[in-house]
C-alpha cells in the first residue's frame, strides 16, 4: 500500500515530508519521492527502495520549497524503479497517487495521440497529462482538477501541486482516503490520518 502526504507550510517541507512518509513505512514500499514548488518551477527527488536513499538524495540536492507533496510507491503498473517513482510531472503539474486508475490504456493512447509524451510505465502518469492539457487549454488548476475527474475509472487519492503556485495543493479521491488537516498557517494532507500526526491541526476528512 502507497502512502501519500502533503504540505502547504511555512518553511521548507521537504524534511517534514519524509517524516510523515516514515510514519507509513510499515505499509511496505519499493520506491519513495517529493515534489516541491521551488520559486517558479516544480523540482522532485526520487529513488528506489527505502527512504534513506531518497533521504541521502535530498541531502545532496536540497529542496527549498514551502509547498510539497511526498510518496511511498508499491507498485500495482510498472516496475518498482526510480522511473516509476511518484511524483509524476509534467511541466505544470506533479502528482501522487494511491490506487488504480482502470482506464489509463486508453487514456494513454489518446494522449499519445496528442502529442504527449511519456516517462514511465505507470498509470498514474495519465493524470499527470490529462491536466497538463486542460491547463494548456486554459483551465485554472481547480478547472483542470474537476474536469479530469470523471474521466478516471478506479479507485483513487490523489495530490497536486502547480508550477507557479506557490500557496496551492490540491486533493481528491475517490474510494481511496485522504484526510485533511488545517494547521496553524499551515495544511496537510495525508493518505492515513497517522502520516500527519507529529503535525498541530484539526483534522477535518
Ligand atoms: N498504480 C500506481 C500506484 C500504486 C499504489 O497505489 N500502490 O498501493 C503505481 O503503480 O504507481
Amino acid at each position: 500500500m502507497c502512502g501519500i502526504v502533503g504540505i502547504l507550510g511555512r518553511g521548507p517541507v521537504a524534511g517534514q515530508l519524509v517524516e510523515s512518509l516514515k510514519r507509513l513505512e510499515y505499509r511496505g514500499y519499493d520506491s519513495a519521492g517529493v515534489a516541491t514548488v521551488e520559486g517558479d518551477h516544480l523540482e522532485r527527488r526520487r529513488a528506489e527502495g527505502k527512504l534513506k536513499n531518497l533521504e541521502a538524495r535530498l541531502h545532496g540536492d536540497l529542496l527549498s520549497g514551502h509547498t510539497g507533496i511526498g510518496h511511498t510507491r508499491w507498485a500495482t503498473h510498472g516496475k518498482p524503479t526510480e522511473r516509476n517513482a511518484h511524483p509524476h510531472m509534467t511541466d505544470n503539474v506533479a502528482v501522487v497517487h494511491n490506487g488504480i486508475i482502470e482506464n489509463f490504456r486508453e487514456l494513454r493512447a489518446e494522449l499519445e495521440q496528442n502529442g504527449a509524451n511519456f516517462a514511465s510505465e505507470t498509470d498514474t502518469e495519465v493524470v499527470a497529462h490529462l491536466v497538463e492539457s486542460y491547463l494548456k487549454n486554459g483551465y485554472s488548476p481547480q478547472d483542470a482538477v474537476k474536469t479530469l475527474l470523471p474521466r478516471l475509472r478506479g479507485a483513487f487519492a490523489l495530490a497536486f501541486l502547480f508550477k507557479g503556485h506557490n500557496d496551492l495543493m490540491i486533493g481528491a479521491r475517490r474510494g481511496s482516503p485522504l484526510a485533511i488537516g488545517y494547521g496553524d498557517g499551515e495544511m496537510y494532507l495525508g493518505s492515513d490520518a497517522i502520516a500527519l500526526a507529529p503535525f498541530r491541526y484539526n483534522h477535518v476528512s
